[in-house]
C-alpha cells in the first residue's frame, strides 16, 4: 500500500486498522484481495477501473450468502416462483444500489477513501446497464428490487444485449446523433456465466405430424447461454436472480473455410448467431415487424421456458402441478410466444393432451399491457410466423379455433387479415391481464380488449405502477432521506406508506426550512454539473422545471417548448413584471427513425440556443437540454426538480413512473388527467397539483371537430405568435422551412391536441408562477407531495401482483 499511484496527484491516505469500524477493515482487505487476485494489480498500479472492479467483486461476495440462502429456502419450501419475462431491464448502475442494500455505504466509503480513491468517482466509473428504452424496462428493474426486498422467489429473464440503448449527442447543430452503446466492452463485474445452463433454440424448418403430437425439425439453431446477476433486496434479507441469455453459434468456427483461407466465411456462423443478442431495438412506440425482432423474442422466451421446465422437472414429476409452482409474467406482448411455446413443450415433448396443455399454460401465465397506442401493438405477418416458427403457428391457429368455438357469438380472433395479433394471443393465454394505472386499466377494458373483457369478465385487473424507494429516494436523494429518518425514524425504506408520518411535521416552520434547504442544495449540485458539463450558468434560485422522458408526440415536449417561446415573448414585452425565474430542463431520446420526435429535439436545442443568448431575459429564463438522458442522469435531475412536467394527451400515457419519482422527491406536478397522474392528484390533493387540459373523453370529442387546431390557434394570440416565430425562422437562422413538418402538423390535424390544450397549459403555468411567489407555501406543497405518495412504492405494486396475479406469499 505504499508508493505513488498510476493516477497522478494522489497518495494513499494511511489509516490505522484500529480506527476503522470492523466492516470497513474487512471490506478493505477484501478489496485488496480482489485487486491482487481478480484484477492482477497491486494498489500502486491500480487504475480507477481496477478499483471499481475490486470493490464490485468485494460487494458481490457479500451478496452470495443471501443469494444462496434464498435459493435454498425456496427449494426447501417447494415454493412457487415468479418468472418475470421482459425484453428489457433498464437497470442503470448496480454498485451503489447493492452497497446500499447490504448496508455497506459508510464502510465502502471509508475503505475506498482509505485506499486513496474518491468514492463518488469510483461509483461513477460504472457504465449504466441500459438494456431498455424507457418506462417498461425501468419498471422491470424496480420490480426486481421489490421482489428481492419482499422475499418473493423470482427470476427475471431477458436478453444480454451486447449494445444497450444508443448514446445520444447533439453534435450536428442540435440534431440527435446516435452512436452505439458499449457497456460490455469492459468486463461486467456482476454476472456469473453459466455454460451449463445452455439451450439450443431452433428456427424455421418443418413439422411432421405424429399422431396427437408433432415433431418440429428446425432448420437453424443458436445456443442460448445463461448469465446470472444476483439482485439483492433491502438489508440483504433476500436475493433473486436476473438471468440474461446471450446468443452463440452451435459451432463457433468453420475450420474448413478457415483452412481454405476464407477467414470471413470461417467466422460467419458465429457472427450470424450473435446478432440475435447483439442490440436492443431502440423503438418503444412503433412496431417494426422485423424478423430479427421476432427471433429475439422467441430466443429469450423459449430459453426461459426450457429453463423453467427443467427446474420444475428436477423437483416434481407431474406436469399438471406446474401452475402451483410456476407464475410466468409477460411484460407486454414481447414474450407472448411463451403461451404457444409452453403448449408445444407440454404436448410435443411430454405428451399432454392439447386442451389440457392450454389450460395448464394459461394457469401459469399473466400478461401486463403497457400501451393502447395502436402502432405499438405487436402484429406479425402470418407468413413470417409460419416460416420462422412453423410449429408455433399451428398451435396459435388451434388456440384461435378452440377459443372461437367456445365463444361462437363473438367476433374475436388471434389471426386476422394475414396477421397474428400478439395482444389477443396474450390475453387468451393468460389467466390475468393487467393495466398499469387505474385509468389505463379502465381504458384497456373499454377499448383494445372490450370484446375479450366481455367474454372473460374478471380477467383484467389493475396493478398501478410503482418505483423502488431504495434507488429513487435513499440512493438518489441522501439529504432528503436523512431528513425523513430524522423526522419519522428509521425503517421507512421498505415501509414507504410510513411517509404519511411526515405530515404533522410539515406545519413546523423549522421542518419546512430544512426541506427547502435540501432542495436548494440538490439544485446547487445540479447547477454545478450543468455548468461543468454544458458550460451553461443557471441560477440555482430559479424554479427548475423538468421534462425528462422518451420523445414522443403524445408526451408533448412540443407543448412545453411552445409555451417556452410564448413565455419568452411575454417576458420581453413586460420585462418588469416580476417574472418567476425558471430553468426549463429537457432530457430524453427519440427513436432513430421517428422523424417528428427528432424535429422536436432539434427545435428545443435551437430555442435553447436563441433564448440563452438573450441577455435581456437571461435572469429569468434559461433552457437546458443535456444530451444522453439515462437512469444515472434521472437520479441527478429528479431530486433537484421543483416542477414535474407530465403533460401527455389524456388517454395516451398508460401510467408514467417518472411522475411518481418527482412527487416522492418533493416536486410539484403540472399535468393532465392521464395515467397515474390521476392517482397522484387524488393522493396529494387537487390543491397541491397543477391540473390542466382536456380529459381522455374530451380529447376524443375534440377530435370530432376536424379543424380543432386551427380554431385553437385563432383563439390564442400567444399560440399563434409562437408558431409564427418558428415559421419565420427565428430559431433556424432565418430558414423558414426547417420546422415545416412540425408546424404544419400543429396547424393541421394535430392528433395529440397540442393546440387545443395550449391555453389551459399556459394558464396552469401562470398559476405555477403565482405559487412560486410564496416560497414557504411552495415548500409546504412540495413536502405534502413527499408525505402523501408513499403508496407509489413498487413494493406495494409487487404485493398487488403477488396477491391478485401470482398467488404467492412472501418468504420473509
Ligand atoms: O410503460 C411505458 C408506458 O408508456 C408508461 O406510461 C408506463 O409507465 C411504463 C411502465 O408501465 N411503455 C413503455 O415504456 N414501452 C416501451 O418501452 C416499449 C418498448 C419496446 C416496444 C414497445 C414498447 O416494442
Amino acid at each position: 500500500e505504499k508508493g505513488t499511484s498510476a493516477q497522478s496527484g494522489w497518495y494513499p491516505t494511511k489509516i490505522s486498522k484500529e480506527t476503522l469500524p470492523m466492516d470497513s477493515t474487512e471490506l478493505r482487505q477484501s478489496i485488496l484481495k480482489h485487486l491482487e487476485f481478480s484484477m492482477g494489480k497491486d494498489l500502486v498500479h491500480a487504475s480507477l477501473y481496477d478499483m471499481r472492479m475490486a470493490l464490485t467483486l468485494a460487494v458481490r461476495d457479500r451478496v452470495i450468502e443471501p443469494w444462496f440462502r434464498a435459493t435454498r429456502a425456496t427449494y426447501a419450501a417447494q415454493s412457487k416462483r415468479v418468472y418475470y419475462l421482459s425484453m428489457e431491464f433498464l437497470i442503470g448502475r448496480l454498485l451503489e444500489d447493492a452497497i446500499m442494500n447490504v448496508g455497506l455505504t459508510e464502510a465502502a466509503h471509508e475503505a475506498v477513501a482509505g485506499l486513496g480513491f474518491d468514492f463518488e468517482t469510483v461509483l461513477a466509473d460504472e457504465p449504466d446497464a441500459a438494456l431498455g428504452n424507457g418506462g417498461l424496462g425501468r419498471l422491470a428493474a424496480c420490480f426486481l428490487d421489490s421482489m428481492s426486498t419482499l422475499g418473493c422467489p423470482a427470476y427475471g429473464y431477458g436478453i444480454r444485449y451486447e449494445h444497450g440503448l444508443f448514446r445520444q449527442s447533439f453534435a450536428q447543430d442540435g440534431r440527435q446523433v446516435e452512436t452505439a452503446e458499449d457497456w460490455l466492452r469492459q468486463a461486467h463485474g456482476w454476472e456469473f456465466e453459466r455454460p451449463e445452463a445452455s439451450f439450443r433454440i431452433g428456427f424455421g424448418g418443418s413439422v411432421a405430424e405424429n399422431g396427437r403430437t408433432a415433431i418440429w425439425t428446425p432448420e437453424d439453431a443458436v445456443l442460448a447461454k445463461a448469465y446470472d446477476t444476483p439482485i439483492v433486496g433491502w438489508q440483504g434479507k433476500w436475493a433473486n436472480t436476473l438471468r440474461l441469455w446471450g446468443a452463440e453459434a452451435l459451432t463457433a468456427f468453420d475450420l474448413a473455410a478457415f483452412n481454405k483461407g476464407d477467414f470471413t466465411a470461417a467466422a460467419a456462423p458465429e457472427a450470424l448467431a450473435r446478432t440475435i443478442s447483439r442490440v436492443l431495438y431502440p423503438d418503444d412506440t412503433t412496431e417494426q415487424g422485423k424478423e430479427l425482432r421476432l427471433k429475439q423474442e422467441f430466443f429469450f422466451t423459449a430459453a426461459s421456458i426450457r429453463d423453467i421446465l427443467r427446474r420444475f422437472n428436477a423437483e416434481h414429476s407431474d406436469l399438471s402441478g406446474l401452475p402451483s409452482r410456476v407464475a410466468i409474467q409477460m411484460n407486454d406482448t414481447h414474450p407472448a410466444i411463451a403461451g404457444p411455446e409452453l403448449v408445444r413443450a407440454l404436448v410435443d415433448e411430454s405428451g399432454m393432451e392439447f386442451d389440457t396443455a392450454v389450460e395448464t399454460a394459461r394457469a401459469c401465465l399473466g400478461y401486463t399491457n403497457h400501451t393502447l397506442m395502436p402502432e405499438a401493438l405487436e402484429r406479425w405477418p402470418e407468413e413470417l410466423m409460419s416460416r420462422v416458427l412453423p410449429r408455433h403457428m399451428q398451435i396459435i391457429e388451434r388456440i384461435d379455433e378452440s377459443h372461437a368455438k367456445a365463444h361462437p357469438k363473438r367476433n374475436v380472433s388471434i389471426v386476422e387479415n394475414g396477421e397474428v395479433k400478439m395482444g389477443e394471443l396474450s390475453f387468451i393465454m393468460a389467466n390475468k391481464v393487467n393495466g398499469v394505472s387505474a385509468l389505463h386499466t379502465e381504458l384497456v377494458k373499454d377499448t383494445v380488449f372490450a370484446e375479450l373483457n366481455a367474454l372473460h369478465p374478471g380477467r383484467i385487473v389493475n396493478e398501478t405502477n410503482g418505483v423502488t424507494p431504495r434507488r429513487w429516494i435513499k440512493g438518489a436523494n441522501p439529504r432528503l432521506s436523512s431528513l425523513i429518518t430524522d423526522t419519522i425514524g428509521a425503517g421507512w425504506e421498505d415501509r414507504l406508506e410510513r411517509l404519511v408520518e411526515l405530515e404533522p411535521a410539515i406545519a413546523d416552520k423549522g421542518f419546512r426550512n430544512q426541506f427547502a434547504e435540501i432542495k436548494a442544495r440538490n439544485k446547487r449540485d445540479l447547477a454545478d454539473w450543468i455548468e461543468r458539463d454544458m458550460g451553461i450558468a443557471v441560477n440555482p434560485a430559479a424554479m427548475f422545471d423538468v421534462q425528462i422522458k422518451r420523445f414522443h408526440e403524445y408526451k408533448r415536449q412540443h407543448l412545453n417548448i411552445l409555451e417556452t417561446i410564448a413565455l419568452w415573448q411575454e417576458i420581453r414585452a413586460n420585462p418588469g413584471a416580476g417574472w418567476a425565474p425558471r430553468v426549463k430542463i429537457f432530457g430524453g431520446k427519440a427513436a432513430p427513425g421517428y422523424v417528428m420526435a427528432k424535429e422536436i429535439i432539434h427545435l428545443i436545442n435551437n430555442v435553447a440556443r436563441v433564448i440563452n443568448a438573450d441577455t435581456t431575459t437571461r435572469d429569468v429564463l434559461t433552457v437546458v437540454y443535456p444530451p444522453n438522458y439515462n437512469v444515472t442522469m434521472a437520479e441527478r435531475l429528479i431530486p433537484a426538480s421543483d416542477l414535474s412536467e407530465q403533460i401527455s394527451t389524456a388517454g395516451k400515457e398508460a401510467s408514467g413512473t417518472g411522475n411518481m419519482k418527482f412527487s416522492l422527491n418533493g416536486a410539484l406536478t403540472i399535468g393532465t388527467l392521464d395515467g397515474a397522474n390521476v392517482e397522484i392528484r387524488d393522493l396529494v390533493g387537487p390543491e397541491n397539483f397543477f391540473l390542466f387540459g382536456m380529459t381522455a373523453s374530451e380529447v376524443v370529442e375534440c377530435r370530432k371537430t376536424p379543424d380543432h387546431a386551427a380554431r385553437a390557434i385563432k383563439a390564442s394570440n400567444r399560440l399563434g405568435a409562437a408558431i409564427e416565430m418558428i415559421e419565420a425562422g427565428a430559431f433556424s437562422n432565418g430558414d423558414t422551412e426547417m420546422y415545416h413538418g412540425l408546424t404544419q402538423n400543429l396547424r393541421g390535424h394535430d392528433y395529440f391536441t397540442v393546440c387545443a390544450d395550449f391555453d389551459s397549459y399556459w394558464d396552469a403555468q401562470r398559476r405555477v408562477d403565482a405559487a412560486w411567489g410564496d416560497q414557504d407555501n411552495w415548500t409546504r406543497m412540495a413536502a405534502i407531495n413527499t408525505a402523501r405518495t408513499g403508496w407509489f412504492s413498487s413494493d406495494r405494486t409487487i404485493q398487488g401482483y403477488m396477491a391478485d396475479v401470482w398467488k404467492i406469499t412472501p418468504m420473509i
